[in-house]
Formats: structure tokens, C-alpha cells, sequence
């Protein structure tokens, strides 16, 4: 098989990169190593910036967005016994997100995909990229016994943090920076109505809480866990009683709560590789960069990548000019280290660290106190919450 684009992974960020060039007229083939099924039965993020919806809306896929999607010009902290709202729209200049889960997103994709007969191979085993720093590279995968090539002119390595494309770069080339927190969070999507019509982040001596929505018919709560537990630990009514714990009074007693129709663990990690390019292949997304999912950064990181991308390869693809791909790393990664810096700084200011020192404890409380007290503090907040310019 040839195309000029083979890109490895179909999540969000490769069927993002694969629809807008498909729409340019760049022809590209997705290998994804699961069914699409499987792809579409993760539950991750749920807050869109106001770029990535734009870009959704450019990929012609903004239509169910648009429509089922809420826009949201605010969000709350609970801290300490009060609830301070930060009010996005005020603070960022009249801006806002969308909250849109992954899940529906990723499906409005791949239906995209399927109107413009998109080329997504599933169960793609094995992939493999070859001879990226020559300018013939190609990607062998294995489906059924049997081997396929892909011959191309670039290689995107949009797999995630566990994919292949990330280790086929070697080691004396990439740098890795990273930091492990200790602990994770353990979420429960419930067919309940959502306490909040806005999210809360709390603050509290048992550990954070998050209160979020995918409808106004589906909630999405996560608490901080001990790295140690197991989903198997967590009965529901413990879960229930744990995140009732960690609200305000009022809150907890307003929460509805159901059986959980999905209940997962994640770690918590902040991940950055460097150089994001290596000869013709180009890395996108958690493949190149993870962050704790406190600021609602990960996707919206991705979508800033595939912005980059899509641009250099239409530059060069239609105008012989490769100034965006030559520049596609530096650019990517003045982004990713914002959005690291953000989502560190939220997470430090909003959980419980099992080795902290009282002295520590008082300055979380006197950073909160600090940023409802002042408009510039709230400005930066909702400036980086909203997204940073692409
Ligand atoms: P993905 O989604 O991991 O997709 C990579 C795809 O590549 C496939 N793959 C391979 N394919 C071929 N060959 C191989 N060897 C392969 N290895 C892997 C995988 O099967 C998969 O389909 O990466 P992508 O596309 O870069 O997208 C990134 C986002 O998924 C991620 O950043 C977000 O989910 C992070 N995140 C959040 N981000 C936000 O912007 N806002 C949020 O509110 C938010 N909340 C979250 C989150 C992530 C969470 N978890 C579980 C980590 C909440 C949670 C709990
Ligand atoms: C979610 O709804 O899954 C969500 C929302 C906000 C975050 C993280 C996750 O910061």
C-alpha cells in the first residue's frame, strides 16, 4: 500500500490529523492496533477549549458538538467550607469550553471517517515504523497472519503513551522529562443527573474531588486514590460516601447517586519527550506528552499538535514549503510545556500529598486564598483553563 501520510494510532488525534488532511486532499491511512469498538468504550476527557471545538468544527465534525455539547463560562473550587466560582468568560475575555466527552467526539470521528471512505485499519498488530531518517520510510503491520506495508512519505506517531512510535526513536536522540504523582484518580460515569450544572474541583483534607458531566442526564465523578487500590476495592456506596465526604455539606447533600456504568483508575503522570520529530517521523498527543487530568489539558494538548501538523504538511503538501514542518517540534513543545506548567500547578494546589508538611498544607489554603482575591491570579487561571492561543 502507498500514501504520502501513514498515521499510527486512531484516537482523537489521529482521526483528527487524518480527516482535515483527507479534506486538503492528502491522502493517509490510520493503523490502530484495537477494534473500534474498544476505542470508543474508553471514558476519558470531557472539556473541550474553544480552539479544539473550532478545529472539530473545521474537520466537519462539529455538527453533534455543537448540539449536544454544553458551553460552559465557568467552573467552582471548593475549599476550606466555601464554594468560589471562577467565571471563565469574565477572566479570559469572553471565552469558554465545551464539555464534550472523548467518547462522543471520537465516535463523531469516525463517523467523518466513514463518509469520505477514510482508510482506518483496525486490529492492526505489530506496527512498525522503518527507515524514518531516509526519505522512503514505511510501516509494516501484521492483520490475520499475514504482514502489510505501508510505503509514505511521513509517519505520525499519534498512539499514545504506550504506543510503538515514541520507542522506535533512539534513545541517545529523546529526552524524556517525567514526574510520577502518588496517587490517582478513581472515576464513575453514573446515569444520574449531575449535582452542579457546572463542575466543581474540591479541595479537601481526604483527598481531591471532582464533580463533572457529560449531559445533564450522565455525571462524571472522580476522587484521589491511593496508588495501591484497586477498582475491585471500591464498592459503589463506597465510592458514593467517599465523594460525599470531600464535597461542602450542601453539595453532598444535593448529590444523586446510581450504579456506576463505568469505574476505572487512572494514574496520575506528567510526561514530556523531546524532540517531538525525528527525521520523517512526527509524534502527536499522549505520544509525546502526558499530563495529570486536574486542568483538563491532555486532548486539548493533542488538538494543539494536530494544529501544528496540519498546517506544515498542507504547506507542504500544496506549497512546497516546509518551514511549519521544520519548525513542528519547537512549536509544539512552547505549547506542551504551558499546558504542563498548568496542569502541574493545578494539581499541587488541589490534592493531598501523602509527604506533605503542614507548612505545605497552609500555603495550598494561602494559594486559594490568594486566587480569589485577586482579578490578575484569576486572569491567568481561566486564561490557561480556556486554552492558550495555538
Ligand atoms: P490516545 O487516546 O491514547 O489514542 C492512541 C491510540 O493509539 C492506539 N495504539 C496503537 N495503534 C497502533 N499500534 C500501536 N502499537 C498502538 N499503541 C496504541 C491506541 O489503541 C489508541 O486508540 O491518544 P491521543 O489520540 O493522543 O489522545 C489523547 C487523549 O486521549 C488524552 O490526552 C486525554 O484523554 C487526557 N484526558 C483529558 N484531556 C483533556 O483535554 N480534558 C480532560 O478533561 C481530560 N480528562 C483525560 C481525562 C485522561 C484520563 N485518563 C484515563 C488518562 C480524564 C482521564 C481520567
Ligand atoms: C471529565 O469530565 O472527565 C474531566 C473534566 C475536567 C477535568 C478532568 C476530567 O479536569
Amino acid at each position: 500500500m502507498k500514501a504520502p501520510v501513514c498515521i499510527i494510532g486512531g484516537g482523537p488525534s489521529g482521526l483528527l490529523l487524518s480527516q482535515l488532511l483527507d479534506i486538503e486532499g492528502i491522502d493517509n491511512i490510520v493503523l490502530e492496533k484495537q477494534s473500534r469498538e474498544y476505542v470508543l468504550g474508553r471514558i476519558r476527557a470531557g472539556v473541550l477549549e474553544h480552539g479544539f471545538a473550532q478545529l472539530m468544527r473545521e474537520a466537519r465534525c462539529g455538527e453533534r458538538m455543537d448540539r449536544e455539547g454544553e458551553i460552559h463560562e465557568g467552573f467552582f473550587i471548593a475549599h476550606d467550607g466555601v464554594m468560589d466560582r471562577v467565571d471563565l468568560h469574565k477572566y479570559s475575555g469572553g471565552s469558554s469550553v465545551v464539555v464534550y466527552g472523548q467518547t462522543e467526539l471520537t465516535r463523531d470521528l469516525y463517523e467523518a471517517r466513514d463518509r469520505m471512505n477514510g482508510k482506518v485499519i483496525h486490529n492492526a498488530e505489530d506496527v512498525a515504523p522503518h527507515d524514518l531518517k531516509s526519505d522512503r520510510p514505511y510501516v509494516t503491520y501484521r492483520q490475520g497472519g499475514q504482514i502489510f506495508r505501508v510505503d509514505c512519505d511521513y509517519v505520525i506517531g499519534a498512539d499514545g503513551f504506550h504506543g510503538v512510535s515514541r520507542k522506535s526513536i533512539p534513545r541517545e536522540v529523546l529526552q524524556e522529562f517525567e514526574r510520577v504523582y502518588p496517587f490517582g484518580w478513581l472515576g464513575v460515569l453514573s446515569r444520574t443527573k449531575p449535582v452542579s450544572p457546572e463542575l466543581i474541583y474540591s479541595r479537601h483534607e481526604r483527598g481531591f474531588a471532582l464533580c463533572s458531566l457529560r449531559s445533564q442526564t450522565l455525571s462524571r465523578y472522580y476522587i484521589q486514590a491511593p496508588l495501591e487500590d484497586k477498582v475491585e476495592d471500591w464498592s459503589d456506596d463506597a465510592f458514593w460516601t467517599e465523594l460525599r465526604n470531600r464535597l461542602p455539606t450542601d453539595v453532598a447533600n444535593k448529590l444523586i447517586s446510581g450504579p456506576s456504568i463505568e469505574k476505572s483508575i487512572a494514574p496520575l503522570r506528567s510526561f514530556v519527550a523531546e524532540p517531538m520529530r525525528h527525521g520523517r517521523l512526527f509524534l502527536a498527543g499522549d505520544a509525546a506528552h502526558i499530563v495529570p487530568p486536574t486542568g483538563a489539558r491532555g486532548l486539548n494538548s493533542a488538538a494543539s499538535d494536530i494544529y501544528y501538523l496540519y498546517h506544515a504538511m498542507v504547506d507542504h503538501y500544496k506549497k512546497g514549503n516546509d518551514t511549519g514542518l521544520d519548525a513542528y517540534s519547537q512549536r509544539a513543545l512552547a505549547r506542551v510545556w504551558k499546558a504542563q506548567r498548568f496542569s502541574w500547578w493545578m494539581t499541587t494546589l488541589l490534592h493531598r500529598f501523602p509527604t506533605n508538611l503542614p507548612y505545605e498544607d497552609r500555603l495550598q489554603q494561602t494559594e486559594l486564598q490568594y486566587l480569589f482575591s485577586s482579578e490578575k491570579a484569576l486572569g491567568s487561571l481561566a486564561e490557561n483553563y480556556v486554552g492558550l492561543p495555538f
